[in-house]
């Protein structure tokens, strides 16, 4: 695992704008750490501050802060990043500190932050702090609240926290373009007493949508509901890291949706209790059983559950959010008989590749040619074979024998004797089944081509 920082020294080389901040508050601005690596980082624990269980940002990591004056200064750079989503495609997004999604801001009930915010974009920015009880001039609302941040300029909030849970933070300043570009982080706030809420493992990740034709690499920032990649941190699978605990631990997962649909956030293997929304923790008398919990448009669902061992899929329900980009002009092929045809493509077009007449699982096996900088739409490999899955999917990992603080990837489930599902190769009795019509004359058996319609 890489940790690289770069240490942005000089104010002076950020191009500062001396309206914004004081001479002597940009000379004594905190060091902007910026990180390029889209593994895991997980968080120290604090050295300074109040102590904190520190949350694994999925594919992410947490912002440095120094303590001046008994407030915590963070430094958050808007500014072009590029992101890796998964080996094989790198995106050109918007980010903050050298990542999207940005760093994880981590504070503790009562704290007093101090956050600057340096613009390096090309256009305005702001900065709102999604969720938390603030000043209504701290809430980062361009036009209505503050000027925007131009180019080139460093603003400054600051603010107390007064209640934990979990938070985001976006800009509100030409907000479609902006979070469509990958604009985004968490804001987690933990209670001041560490006792409470307190789990062995706390993961957190943002849900966010690019529309990247394939073969390119900057997303298209006016697309409403047609995104073809749907990332977690800005990772689609299998760049997603598993999420690894230990049987009996109990473990709580913190999903912010920063998308334009929502998000069916499903967890093999376990039941599990909403315990926290961006409004605060959820009273235990008001928690009812899931297995799938909707994340809507701008909302935050903390969930908990205790761990059982297993391999156990971690995905959004909703299928086409489990694939990569490529899937949406694929016409239906089911049935349809290709002989003949095949052959005479093919005397034109030397490559052509005929699937999906049996359905299109072959699709995440097959090495097809792909362009430049572009995943495949099913894909990822499990002990087994194929997993077919792409974007927002990801595994939890539980293990008895995992060590005490040692949650690095266990690789794989070693099943039970028994306990796996195995072919059948013994005398079969005819399955019971509902009587169907035979197909007829009026069946058709071909699909009417037509152009791509949308959804
Ligand atoms: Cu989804």
């Amino acid at each position: 695992m890489t940790n690289r920082r770069n240490f942005l020294r000089s104010a002076g080389a950020m191009g500062l704008g001396a309206a914004a901040v004081s001479r002597v508050a940009a000379a004594s601005l905190p060091e902007a750490v910026t990180q390029s690596s889209a593994a895991t980082q997980p968080a120290p624990a604090p050295s300074t501050g109040r102590p904190y269980n520190p949350v694994v940002t999925l594919n992410g990591w947490s912002l440095p802060w120094r303590m001046k004056d008994n407030v915590k200064e963070f430094h958050l750079v808007a500014e072009p990043v590029v992101r890796e989503l998964a080996p094989g495609m790198k995106a050109r997004l918007w980010g903050y500190n050298g990542t999207s999604a940005g760093p994880t801001i981590e504070a503790v009930e009562g704290d007093r932050v101090r956050i600057f915010v340096t613009n390096r974009l090309p256009e305005p920015t702001s900065v709102h702090w999604h969720g938390l009880l603030i000043p209504s001039g701290m809430d980062g609302v361009t036009g209505l609240t503050q000027p925007a941040i131009a180019p080139g300029k460093t603003f400054v909030y600051e603010f107390t926290l007064t209640k934990s849970g979990t938070f985001m933070y976006h800009p509100h300043a030409d907000e479609t373009l902006q979070m469509a570009m990958g604009m985004m982080g968490l804001f987690i706030v933990h209670p001041k007493d560490t006792r409470q809420h307190k789990v062995d493992r706390d993961f957190a990740l943002l849900l966010a949508a690019y529309d990247i034709e394939p073969g390119s690499a900057t997303p298209k920032v006016n697309t409403m509901l047609d995104f073809n990649l749907w990332t977690w941190n800005s990772r689609v699978f299998p760049g997603i890291d598993p999420l690894v605990a230990r049987t009996g631990d109990r473990v709580r997962i913190r999903v912010g949706n920063l998308t334009m649909t929502n998000h069916p956030i499903h967890l093999h293997g376990h039941t599990f209790e909403v315990t926290g929304t961006d409004g605060g923790w959820v009273p235990k008398s008001a928690r009812w059983p899931e297995v799938t919990t909707d994340v809507a448009v701008g909302q935050m669902r903390a969930f908990e559950f205790d761990a059982v061992a297993g391999d156990w899929a971690f995905h959004c329900h909703k299928s086409h959010h489990t694939m990569n980009a490529m899937g949406h002009d694929v016409p239906t092929m089911i049935g349809v008989d290709a002989r003949g045809v095949v052959e005479k493509i093919t005397q034109l077009v030397p490559d052509y590749m005929h699937m999906g007449d049996k359905g299109m699982h072959d699709m995440g096996e097959m090495e097809m040619p792909l362009p430049d900088n572009t995943l495949p739409m099913m894909t990822g490999s499990g002990p087994f074979g194929g997993i077919g899955m792409g974007g927002m999917f990801s595994v939890l990992k539980v293990r008895d024998d995992v060590k005490p603080g040692d949650y690095r990837d266990p690789g794989w489930f070693k099943h039970p004797a028994g306990s796996m599902a195995r072919e059948y190769t013994g005398e079969l009795e005819p399955a019971m089944r509902a009587p169907s019509p035979a197909a007829d004359a009026n069946t058709l058996k071909a699909r009417k081509p037509t152009g791509h319609q949308g959804h």
